[in-house]
């Protein structure tokens, strides 16, 4: 659906059921499916609020561990992430509802592209938050119409455990690498969520096709699974490049690579995106600038710059800084010593991660004396610790 806000009346054409019909709930549930469809929601399952008790355990044991590591978010209120009745003691049903965002070209390929940045497939094109959330709140308004009902609708930020949700709905399963897996769509699928207080007719949950395969676990370049269905958040890195706020741990920088924002690797390994096709929603598909885009350009944005270059994107939510972080590590690890030109003015950025990050991205592109002879004159007024501290462990590459 084009532009602007969906209203009711848009999903009332001789394709779909007209508000106030009254249906049995199974056809009732069949005619939903129409403007779920026409509103660009993939796929669509229905499962009921208690569906995922097992689901909680392991959440419990996710956080115990500490595999969540900064995102103090995820942890908070446990109790309303591992049950939708903890967020919302009414609801009766909950409808899970999946968009394809298949990428039309192979996510792996940049990779190889040592002086460009690899975005993640999902950020490559606009917000997929804000663009599904405004669909399922159409979809939601249609439910109310058709049938009187209360509705709440998320979309990822939200403490709903949107994976295990979404395999009892029968969407697919929670593959080894812990995303759903769809025998539809392959790896790529994003997850929303209508919580009603209608009693709904259940799907039956999808089960694990896993079986012996190990292509993602295998494929983690920072080995973040900890065990099959596992994962250390703190190492993965999604994480390291979107959600951690302070500097990148030395450990992970090397196996990083070029990658700027986000990762696919496990992803895009997986055999069952051999029925992956293309998404339909041209807002969510690649824009040009943000296939390879150059490290070199990247690295001389400043805020205003950064802001029109990601404006819809989810690339904006981290700020300018968190990404130039990350491109000076992908910098650091082109190999390209000419890149050097780039970082090294941003060693006097007015920000500390990014003048961290540029000592380490100068370190690994110039020699021993030039990095000395920098180091020497930095040190003589660098003021913040953790700078400080990155020129004192910076081994400079011969
Ligand atoms: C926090 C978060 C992250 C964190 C942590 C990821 C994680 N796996 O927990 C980080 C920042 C690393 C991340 C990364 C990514 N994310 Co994310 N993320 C979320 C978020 C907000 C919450 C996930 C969560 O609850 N984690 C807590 C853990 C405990 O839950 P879990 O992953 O479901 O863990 C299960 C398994 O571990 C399993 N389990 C544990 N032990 C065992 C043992 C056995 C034997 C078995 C069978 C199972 C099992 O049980 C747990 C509970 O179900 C969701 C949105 C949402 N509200 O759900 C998006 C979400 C999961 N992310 C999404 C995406 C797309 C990504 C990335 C692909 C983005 C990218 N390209 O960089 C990567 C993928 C990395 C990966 N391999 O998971 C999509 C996934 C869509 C899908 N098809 O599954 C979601 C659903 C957002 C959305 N609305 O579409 N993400
Ligand atoms: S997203 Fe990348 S780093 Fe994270 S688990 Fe998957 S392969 Fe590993
Ligand atoms: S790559 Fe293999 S193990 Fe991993 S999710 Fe896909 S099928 Fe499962």
């Amino acid at each position: 659906m084009a532009g602007g806000r969906t209203g009711v009346a848009d999903l009332c054409g001789p394709r779909f059921l007209k508000p106030g019909t009254d249906l049995p709930a199974t056809e009732f549930r069949t005619a939903l499916s129409h403007p779920a469809r026409s509103l660009g929601l993939d796929c669509i399952g229905i499962t009921e609020p208690n569906a995922i008790a097992g689901a909680a355990t392991h959440f419990r044991e996710f956080i115990a561990s500490g595999a969540h590591g900064d995102m103090d978010w995820l942890a908070a209120g446990p109790g309303r992430r591992e049950s939708p009745r903890g967020l919302w003691p009414d609801v009766r049903s909950v409808i899970m509802l999946g968009v394809n965002y298949g990428p039309d070209h192979d996510p792996l390929a940049i990779l190889k592209e040592r002086t460009r940045g690899a975005i993640s497939v999902y950020a490559q094109g606009d917000d997929y938050h804000e663009l599904i959330k405004k669909n399922l709140k159409a979809l939601a308004r249609w439910l109310v119409a058709t049938r009187p009902c209360q509705v709440k609708v998320f979309i990822d930020t939200a403490a709903v455990m949107e994976k295990p949700l979404a395999q009892a709905a029968g969407l697919g399963w929670q593959g080894k690498h812990t995303n759903l897996v769809s025998r539809e769509f392959g790896s790529w699928l994003f997850l929303g969520a209508i919580f009603t207080t209608l009693d709904l007719p259940r799907d039956e949950p999808d089960t694990d096709h896993c079986g012996t395969c190990r292509a993602c676990l295998d494929a983690c370049p920072t080995s973040a699974f900890s065990a099959p269905y596992k994962l250390d958040a703190r190492r993965c890195i999604s994480y390291l490049t979107i959600e951690s706020r302070g500097a990148i741990p030395r450990e992970f920088r090397k196996a990083i690579g070029n990658r700027i924002y986000g990762c696919d690797d496990c992803l895009a390994v997986c055999p069952w995106n051999k029925f992956a096709q293309e998404g339909r929603e041209t807002r969510l598909a690649a824009r040009e600038e943000l296939r390879a885009p150059s490290l070199a350009e990247l690295a001389q944005l400043d805020d205003a710059a950064f802001r029109a270059l990601f404006t819809r994107s989810a690339v904006k939510r981290i700020g300018r800084d968190r990404f130039v972080r990350n491109v000076l590590i992908a910098i650091g690890n082109s190999g390209d010593r000419l890149l050097a030109q780039q970082a090294r003015p941003l060693l006097d950025d007015a920000s500390p991660l990014v003048r961290g990050a540029a000592v380490w991205a100068m370190s690994q592109l110039t020699s021993s004396e030039e990095f000395e002879a920098m180091k020497a004159s930095a040190m003589s007024v660098e003021g913040n610790e953790s700078v400080r501290e990155e020129w004192r462990l910076a081994d400079a590459v011969e």
